[in-house]
């Protein structure tokens, strides 16, 4: 019986940690050598292969060369864009890959003015016809599904697989922004698999009228979240699904090798030579072999700052133990002498953009619209994430420069 793996978001290229940028990268190759070893007919990556759009070289070149073992089996794969891994206005990775002829990007629409129509790529191995919309920012993307020709779609006959990188209000179960999310509604009816990617966490539901949405959600994970997640029971993984006619069975098929052990540390009203004891309590009860290990630092210190607990000898202590990778996350822990600090949350991402959705009112005056509201917010995110960009190798200092400044004029919507 024919059969397809189902991939999102492996962000490949995420981590500043060399050791789970690593591990990142694994988590995709094991995905690939098991669907040479489950000898599916072709492979789908709905989104976020890449965390950026033009990702560095070694790790391209490491993820170019498995999917290159993977097409020499005859396994064709293809691929939609996600929102890290496409960029409005720069060629992304994708496009080169698939110019090169290493995987197939499925088309949707170069902009949404009129009428969104869709064409079926055809898989020609499984006869399985496949079309999709990729992720862009989500208030885009939103837009193509508006002006989507569903009627067109919904009257093809045949095993229709549908590829989608944006979250499902009918499936987030509120976990979620709404204004980022679409409803099922705005998917044409009639397909087999609707193909999801950009939630994180494993997802199956069956819809009315529609088939089986699916997010196998992310291969590794991208931030300390993510691993938060996956140490509280989240698998990690994605699908191989079995079709004739219809969908014959889904199997989800585990990527994460090493295990993830969470420990909490509850601060409230201690002092910092407290918590400095619940660390070295954590480590002695406890075993770190081939673990991924996280300590969660949270509370209002009774004395002292959070900066006065130094967590080098645990984290030496934890890895002597046998642990890949040590991760210690203070940003929920603050002190009763410095509490001016109003948000309080766990990763980095949610916390910035809380302060920009919380100051977006400062930019209500300006005429350009990409300040203003929650739109406001995500510019600034993302001009934040441009910023924080490096440069590259053999990159003078002015090109970069001036690259940085055409990006986030790009993202602002100013200038070229
Ligand atoms: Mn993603």
């Amino acid at each position: 019986m024919p059969s397809f793996a189902h991939i999102s978001d492996c962000h490949l290229g995420a981590w500043r940690d060399k050791t789970l940028r690593k591990l990142n990268l694994e988590a995709f190759e094991k995905a690939m050598d098991k669907c040479v070893e489950k000898n599916v007919d072709f492979i789908l990556i709905c989104g976020d292969l890449f965390d950026k759009n033009i990702p560095d070289l070694d790790i391209v070149e490491q993820a170019t060369r498995k999917m290159r073992q993977v097409r020499n089996q005859g396994i064709e794969i293809y691929v939609i864009y996600g929102s890290h891994d496409y960029s409005p206005a720069a060629t992304s990775i994708i496009d080169v890959l698939h110019s090169s002829g290493l995987f197939t990007k499925i088309m949707d629409a170069d902009n949404a003015t009129d009428k969104v129509s869709l064409k079926f790529l055809h898989d020609k191995k499984t006869g399985a016809k496949i079309a999709g919309i990729s992720g862009r920012r989500a208030s885009i993307e939103k837009y193509y599904y508006e002006m989507l020709d569903r009627e067109k779609l919904e009257s093809e006959g045949g095993f229709k697989i549908f590829a989608f990188h944006i979250g499902v209000n009918e499936l987030m179960g509120g976990s979620m922004h709404t204004d980022e999310c679409i409803p099922v509604s705005f998917f044409p009816r009639n397909f087999d698999y609707y193909a999801g990617g950009h939630i994180h966490s494993r997802t199956e539901k069956k819809e009315n009228g529609y088939g089986l949405f699916v997010y196998p959600g992310t291969t590794f994970g991208w931030n300390y979240n993510d691993l938060e997640n996956a140490a509280n029971g989240e698998e990690r993984g994605f699908f191989i699904v079995d079709f004739d006619s219809s969908v014959k069975n889904v199997e989800f098929v585990e990527t994460m090798k090493n295990s993830v052990k969470l420990f909490e540390i509850n601060a409230d009203n201690k002092t910092t030579d407290d918590v400095r004891k619940m660390l070295d309590k954590i480590c002695d009860d406890n075993s770190f072999e081939n673990c991924i290990t996280l300590i969660k630092i949270k509370g209002v210190l009774a004395s002292g700052k959070s900066s006065d607990i130094n967590t080098q000898p645990v984290r030496d202590k934890i890895y002597a133990k046998g642990a890949v990778n040590v991760f210690i996350n203070r940003n929920a822990l603050s002190s009763k002498e410095f509490d001016d600090i109003k948000i309080k949350a766990d990763a980095r991402e949610t916390i910035e953009e809380r302060i920009f959705r919380e100051h977006s009112g400062m930019c209500a005056a300006y005429s350009l619209n990409t300040l203003k509201g929650d739109e406001g917010a995500r510019s600034a995110k993302a001009v934040l994430d441009a910023a924080k960009e490096g440069k590259k190798e053999n990159e003078t200092k002015s090109d970069y420069a001036d690259r940085i400044a055409a990006k986030i004029a790009r993202i602002l919507g100013a200038g070229t």
